[in-house]
């Protein structure tokens, strides 16, 4: 699978400074900020600095350096929001069955609440 970035998508806006958000975390390859529109009580995404559609576009193409740099990000936002002890969900969701909306590597971390079972049926 190849893919195509393209750089009109909210979060490479947001990458630009073109469009305002609540920064949680800055790295020098990723940037974690408040989702807009909360599913929990703790709902952050982190992104990769780079053009990256998904995950696995990631995976094949970025450096080892971003990769290693994005991981460590999620870890540190966990850390910084203190959801270690009660626990938390981590999604990314890709392409059309994924349901992405934003074509834009990121994963979303859930906290602050018991989360339910992690599909709802149908
Ligand atoms: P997904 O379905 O995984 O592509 O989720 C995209 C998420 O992005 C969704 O939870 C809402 C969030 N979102 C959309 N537009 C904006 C925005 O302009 N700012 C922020 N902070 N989040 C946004």
């Amino acid at each position: 699978m190849s893919y195509t970035y393209d750089d009109q998508n909210i979060f490479a806006k947001i990458l630009r400074g073109e469009i305002p958000n609540t920064t949680v975390l800055e790295t020098e390859h990723s940037l974690a900020f408040r989702d807009l529109y909360p599913q929990a009580p703790t709902h952050v995404l982190v992104i990769p600095k780079g053009p990256y559609v998904c995950f696995d576009h990631f995976a094949q193409t970025a450096s080892d350096a971003e990769i290693v740099d994005y991981i460590r990000a999620v870890g540190e936002v966990c850390k910084q929001e203190g959801v270690a002890e009660d626990g938390w969900r981590l999604i990314s969701n890709a392409g059309h069955d994924g349901v992405q909306e934003v074509p834009h590597l990121h994963v979303h971390i859930l906290a602050g609440r018991v989360l339910g079972r992690m599909l709802a049926k149908g």
